[in-house]
């Protein structure tokens, strides 16, 4: 059946920092096809939240306390979640922050913060796990949550685009060197959506919601679940055959310049 292409039955995903918003919304879409689930968080309560949430879903998810920052952390979850659960095949970098400050105002330290989080995170997790597949010789999946701000900029998020747009070409990296493994890297670019990470910009008559509606074609924020298919598609056998491509989901809004608020 032709189905069969985005069932995930007996795949292990981890998708990291997926304990709200989107990298929740996305574990739900991979669990809804099959796969098992396993997250993670630097924060117990959190963690703990979010398992719970999971199990109202029908979701048993595992939950496992480190920072994708420390490399001899990760390392060792991701030994210890192969052994506990079982071998993952498949791997999203949704774990990531976002400090919207005036590049003239920014610290070093700042910068530094989100480009660890952002970039080097999905390093790290991407060299551990995908040294795991090359070895198990079954091949894989490796995901990164990138962004619109992988192609544009936009004033306060130089840290978060540095981080983001590198996240797309380690994206294509990764796809260079082991698609030979059968590993496909690939990419998410989300344009804007309604999260907890938004509300800022969003919520109480801010600015920037109006300015997101009108440059975005389809008029609107997007809905956390409409990420679910992009990640379905990159994490089945459907997309076999696509390597380091950013697929994005945005509404249209890199489609187009844009338009005069007095067009419709
Ligand atoms: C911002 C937003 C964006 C979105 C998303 C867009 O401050 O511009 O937070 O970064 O969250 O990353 O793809």
């Amino acid at each position: 059946m032709i189905q069969e292409l985005f069932d995930l039955s007996g795949k292990t995903a981890l998708v990291t920092g997926a304990t709200h918003g989107l990298g929740m919304a996305i574990a739900r879409g991979l669990t809804g096809v099959g796969a098992r689930l396993v997250i993670n968080d630097i924060f117990p309560d959190k963690l703990e939240k979010a398992i719970g949430e999971y199990k109202a879903y029908g979701i048993d998810a595992a939950g496992y306390l480190f920072d994708v920052t420390d490399e001899e952390a990760a390392k060792s979850a991701i030994q210890t979640i192969e052994e506990e659960v079982a071998p993952i095949d498949i791997l999203v970098n949704n774990a990531g922050i976002i400090k919207r400050i005036p590049f003239l105002e920014m610290e070093a330290k700042d910068f530094r913060d989100v480009i660890d989080v952002d970039l080097s995170g999905p390093f790290i997790m991407s060299r551990y796990v995908a040294e795991k597949m090359v070895a198990r010789g079954q091949g894989g999946k490796i995901i990164n949550m990138c962004s619109m701000m992988s192609e544009l900029g936009r004033n306060t998020v130089s840290a978060y685009a540095a981080a983001k747009g590198g996240l797309k070409m380690l994206t294509r990296n990764l796809a260079t060197e082991l698609a030979k493994y059968n590993i496909q890297a690939n990419g998410i670019g989300p344009g804007y959506f309604a999260t907890a990470q938004t509300e800022a910009i969003r919520v109480g008559g801010h600015p920037f919601n109006e300015f997101i509606i009108n440059r975005t074609p389809a008029g609107r924020w997007g809905q956390p679940d409409e990420l679910q298919g992009a990640a379905i598609f990159l994490a089945s056998r459907a997309s076999d055959f696509v390597n380091g491509h950013v697929l994005y989901v945005d509404g249209g809004i890199l489609a187009t310049i844009g338009k005069p608020s007095n067009e419709d």
